[in-house]
């Protein structure tokens, strides 16, 4: 559109605007991002050309107030004195302009990017976006196409209602009824008005196309006959709250047909119905509606019967029903009698049935080749190089599933890459000794790092990433910008339908909580997204390995540090692989700080909160910038975005840039159970809270349950922040907040959330072994009133025909404010520039890996203690009763060794029963080990909380086997000492036996043959009796009768 000469009309609008300098698309996305004076007061309107900028300002922060501020507010007191003359003097149009003029001179002087910006914020606040875009000279216009390629909607036809499935598709993509609003001449009707009343329920006050009962709606337009705006109307699935149960298209052209042929003709061409909005037929258009084809099934007429002449009107309507030979249904008057209530139901009810009818559909994209036979433009013509490089790409995917393109084409960042991260973190902490020397497992690893380091060494760079670094690597930035803009439409439009399906599942299995199942999904998930993203990644992971320095890939820094200052964010964290491409970062960095003349004192920003809490909504919110932000695609790792800071701010911001960092989700209750997620989570938490100055936390009530873990990470990464001596900032967003509700409310919430706080760093405390710190305030400055900030709800109604609630962008805004106002009054001892920053962040990082940070997470730690415990003490019995039955038998054969034997031989069978044992225990204590550090590899039981009591355990099987051992040697050592005293024993009685008997004998001769008498014999008996057993001592009586007894 830039080639043809501008009409003059339009020339003196846009200089009215102070726009005339950015005319054709000159103004950039870009140039509103500088985060300055201007960019933080809001001041009122005072003259025209501060209008367009407070239209972009309020867009921007996706106000729905935008399109109120088209009109100078100071007007009234100008012309208070001479009010009588005002009653006269009607044309005061000078100092009023019609907003839709407006939006065709912004569209005009935007370019690519800050249009597809502005649609994407329009039609989130529900407002008509350009379809066709005119020139100002009459019949020139373009499809705007690229300008809508970035809106992606969600919504939920009727017959997916009760799987509770939805259909998310880029708006221009989809297929769907597209109907058009016309009108002829002078018709007295105002089709917008009507079609806000049809397509917006009546509890809402929303305009979605501006009308002429609105602000400056009533204004002659000067430059915007002949827009064509178009808006969709989205089901939620919900019969009672949906006007049309599936989705519609409905485009409104404003200004007379006759003016506008062109576009008419395309319009109706293009659409499957048509409504013509008319108070009479003239003899000129009835020719132009005969010059139609199809039109019985396409045509309909709305007739406003007016009072006066209706008759001769209607009779113009009849007689053109009959040259066209429409059918009655065809025709829908509101008569004179019928209010604009009874007429806008009419109006839908007529919807509804050719809804019923109709089906072909037709999508946006597929207008294209219609709008060139046609001779109108399409805005996506001058991008086709790129669109070209970007199908390359895409045709590399061909049939393949992402996990395998991935491999083929993005290998780096494959099993390679992660493997390295575990080994580094391995390197550090030497969890997996073992039994081996610390020194022997290190070099180990060491070998084992060099060996994946080769490995990764040897991939050639790849067809796919070679489109990719040759298309980036250009001198021309719209280029290089159309270029990834194209990959990520096609990258997200490829990817969205797996994945919102993997969501879908993901869901549905974690409320069955099937471990196995959700860690799977997660997976699938990982492995099936592919973005920009990975291939920004890759080209990271390239440079990070390239073989030899001065390589022909050696300007990638260069390039990325140009991307980082375009608006790109650069991924610091590779949330996938939990590992930062040092060298890659740091390259980037210290580029990113030559190219800016060595100055870039930074001020770091970070969002921290659960998964989907909203985070980069609030950032995107807050600074216009384009984190991506999906129900179906989350935010991994840690990206950094940077924001200039203009020149009236730097010296009171002590910065020259602000960094964004947009943060992974930490702990969502779905991925809480999956191995390994609160060790990311901690880590992720401590080294983005230790990179900034700023630390937002973002709480959403409607998980404020998991809010507690996250404060429990974040407590303890800023008790460690302390312990290191750096400070930061923090704030609390409350989101979803109503409001009005949440002030009285709010003492309460946020004197509960001080005592959480205090309760968590107290804990945090005794594990850091930090007693002096008792509370929060201790830690960081907190004021109770200051930081905490409440947010209502992103959504105004029912999405997805919702628009964005005004409070929440304004409370949003108001936060942005304040936060940068306490930076204003915060002197920073020393504000870090790059080398100091990327010198921090890298020892940030080491720390990180080296310390196995664990917390406590309450009643989860207790529970995964105690489970051990029990598991443990099962194992210990097992230890012990394989032990003991040992040890019977071994009794057992020690008791019955040959009694004949030398006492030697037993003492020698017992010394190696022992160390028979001693094996025996080794090895029972070896499996028991090996029992321990199986449980420690399920992953599943929050083994992770426990780590810190493994070494305790393994202790304690040490001093199990070593108690074992001396028992069962005591043991031993008893019956030895048992057998040996029996044996004893018994020898003694042998040898008196064999006295005895030696002496009855003896006696029993001489007696024999003596005629002793009884008393005699009895005595002899005693004395021999007494001789014979007088050697042993302590023998005791027996009661032979009672002992006897006792035995019966
Ligand atoms: N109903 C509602 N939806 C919201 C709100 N804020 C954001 N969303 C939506 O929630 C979804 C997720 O928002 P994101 O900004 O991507 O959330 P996030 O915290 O960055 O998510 P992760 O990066 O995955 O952790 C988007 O579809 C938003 O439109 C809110 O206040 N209310
Ligand atoms: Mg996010």
């Amino acid at each position: 559109m830039d080639t043809e000469e501008a009409p003059q009309a339009l020339l003196s609008f846009l200089s009215k605007l102070g726009l005339e300098k950015y005319y054709p698309n000159r103004l950039s996305r870009q140039s509103l991002l500088e985060i300055n004076t201007n960019s933080l007061n809001e001041k009122p309107v005072s003259s025209l050309e501060d209008i367009p900028w407070c239209f972009l300002k309020k867009i921007f922060k996706i106000s729905t107030k935008c399109r109120s501020c088209t009109q100078l507010t100071s007007n009234q007191k100008e012309n208070n004195d001479d009010w009588d003359l005002d009653l006269y003097t009607t044309n005061d149009s000078d100092n009023k302009i019609n907003p839709l003029d407006l939006m065709v001179a912004l569209f005009l002087c935007a370019d690519s990017f800050l249009q597809q910006e502005m649609s994407l914020k329009m039609s989130m606040c529900q407002f008509s976006v350009p379809l066709l875009l005119p020139h100002g000279n009459k019949s020139q216009c373009s499809l705007m196409l690229w300008a809508l390629r970035d809106i992606v909607k969600e919504w939920r036809p009727h017959d997916l209602s009760e799987s509770r499935g939805f259909v998310e598709d880029n708006i221009v993509q989809a297929d769907l009824p597209f109907y058009s609003f016309v009108r002829l001449k002078n018709c007295s009707l105002s089709k917008s008005h009507f079609l806000n009343k049809v397509l917006i329920s009546d509890q809402q006050n929303h305009n979605i196309f501006i009308h002429r009962d609105m602000e400056g709606g009533g204004v002659k337009r000067e430059i915007s006959n002949g827009l064509v705006e178009v808006c969709w109307y989205l089901p939620c699935g919900k019969e009672n709250l949906d006007i049309f149960p599936e989705p519609v298209a409905f485009a409104n052209m404003r200004g007379d047909i006759w003016e506008s042929l062109e576009q008419f003709k395309f319009l109706f061409q293009v659409s499957n119905v048509t409504f013509v909005f008319l108070d009479k037929v003239e003899e000129r258009e009835l020719e132009i509606l005969t010059s139609l084809k199809d039109m019985k099934t396409k045509l309909f007429l709305v007739v406003n019967q007016k009072e006066g002449n209706v008759k001769q009107d209607m009779m113009s309507v009849k007689k053109t029903l009959e040259k066209l030979d429409l059918p009655k249904n065809n025709l829908i008057v509101k008569k004179t009698g019928d209010n604009g209530a009874e007429f806008s139901k009419k109006l839908c009810e007529a919807i509804k049935t050719c809804l019923s009818h109709v089906k072909a559909t037709a999508s946006i994209v597929n207008m294209f080749d219609k709008a060139v036979e046609l001779g109108l433009s399409v805005d996506e013509n001058k991008t086709g190089q790129q669109k070209k490089a970007a199908k390359e790409i895409m045709d590399g995917i061909g049939v393949r599933s992402f996990p395998q393109y991935k491999n083929l084409q993005l290998p780096l960042q494959g099993d390679n890459w992660k493997t390295l991260s575990k080994i580094e973190k391995e390197e550090c902490r030497l969890k997996k000794c073992g039994d081996s020397r610390p020194e022997e497992y290190k070099s180990y690893l060491q070998d084992e790092k060099q060996k994946v380091i080769s490995e990764q060494r040897k991939y050639k760079l790849s067809k796919g990433m070679e489109i990719f670094l040759d298309n980036l690597s250009t001198n021309d930035k719209d280029k290089r910008d159309f270029f990834l803009k194209w990959m990520k439409l096609k990258l997200d439009s490829h990817s969205r339908k797996k994945l919102s399906d993997l969501r879908n599942t993901f869901k549905e299995q974690c409320k069955q909580k099937d471990v196995k199942l959700i860690a799977e999904l997660d997976q699938a998930l990982v492995e099936s997204s592919l973005g920009v993203e990975h291939y920004m990644r890759e080209m990271g992971l390239i440079y990070e390995f390239l073989p030899e320095p001065h390589h022909e890939r050696y300007h990638l820094p260069s390039l990325a540090a140009e991307l980082l200052l375009d608006g790109y964010p650069l991924e610091l964290l590779d949330g996938d692989a939990s590992n930062i491409p040092e060298r890659w970062v740091t390259d980037v960095l210290m580029e990113l700080h030559k190219k800016v003349g060595e100055k870039s004192r930074l001020l770091v920003l970070t969002v921290l909160g659960v998964q989907s809490s909203g985070k980069s909504t609030l950032l995107n919110t807050m600074f216009g910038v384009q984190f991506p932000v999906s129900s179906g695609r989350c935010t991994r790792g840690a990206y950094m975005l940077f924001l200039k800071v203009g020149e009236d701010l730097k010296s009171e911001l002590n910065s020259d840039f602000i960094v964004l960092i947009d943060t992974e989700g930490l702990k969502s209750p779905d991925m809480a159970q999956l191995e390994e997620s609160y060790e990311h989570d901690n880590q992720l938490a401590t080294f983005v809270i230790g990179l900034s100055d700023v630390t937002i936390i973002n709480i959403s009530m409607e998980n404020s349950t998991e809010m507690k873990d996250v404060l429990q990470i974040t407590a303890h990464a800023f008790l460690r922040m302390k312990e290191i001596g750096k400070k930061t900032i923090c704030h609390f967003v409350h989101q979803n907040v109503a409001s009005v509700s949440a002030d009285s409310n709010c003492v309460r919430e946020r004197k509960h959330l001080l005592d959480q706080l205090n309760e968590m760093t107290q804990l945090a405390a005794e594990m850091e072994k930090q007693p002096s710190i008792k509370a929060f305030t201790d830690v960081l400055d907190y004021d109770i009133d200051k930081t905490n900030w409440n947010i209502p709800g992103l959504w105004h109604g029912t999405p997805p025909m919702a628009p964005v609630n005004t409070g929440y962008s304004e409370a949003v805004a108001d936060f942005k404010k304040h936060l940068l106002e306490t930076m204003k009054g915060e002197r920073r001892s020393e504000p870090s520039q790059i080398p100091e920053f990327q010198e921090w962040m890298r020892s940030l990082w080491k720390a990180v890996k080296y310390k196995n940070f664990i917390f406590n997470f309450g009643n989860t730690l207790t529970q995964a203690y105690d489970n051990l415990c029990k598991e443990f003490s099962d194992w210990e019995w097992e230890f012990r009763k394989e032990i003991l039955s040992w040890q019977t038998e071994a009794e057992v054969e020690i008791s019955n060794a040959d009694n004949g034997s030398e006492m030697e031989t037993w003492k020698e069978l017992v010394e190696s029963k022992k160390s028979e044992v001693s094996k025996k225990i080794t090895n029972q204590q070896r499996i028991m080990k090996k029992k321990l550090s199986d449980y420690y590899e399920k992953k599943d039981r929050h083994v992770n909380l426990i780590e810190k009591y493994k070494t305790d355990f393994f202790n304690n099987i040490k001093s199990l086997a070593r108690e074992i051992q001396m028992s069962v040697n005591t043991r031993l050592d008893y019956i030895l000492e048992l057998k040996i005293s029996t044996k004893k024993a018994q020898d003694i009685q042998r040898m008196y036996r064999g006295v005895i008997e030696e002496q009855v004998m003896k006696l029993v001769s001489i007696c024999k043959d003596s005629k002793l008498s009884d008393e005699q014999l009895i005595q002899e008996f005693e004395k021999m009796w007494n001789d014979a057993t007088a050697d042993i001592s302590d023998l005791k009586e027996q009661d032979i009768m009672e002992d006897i007894l006792s035995t019966l």
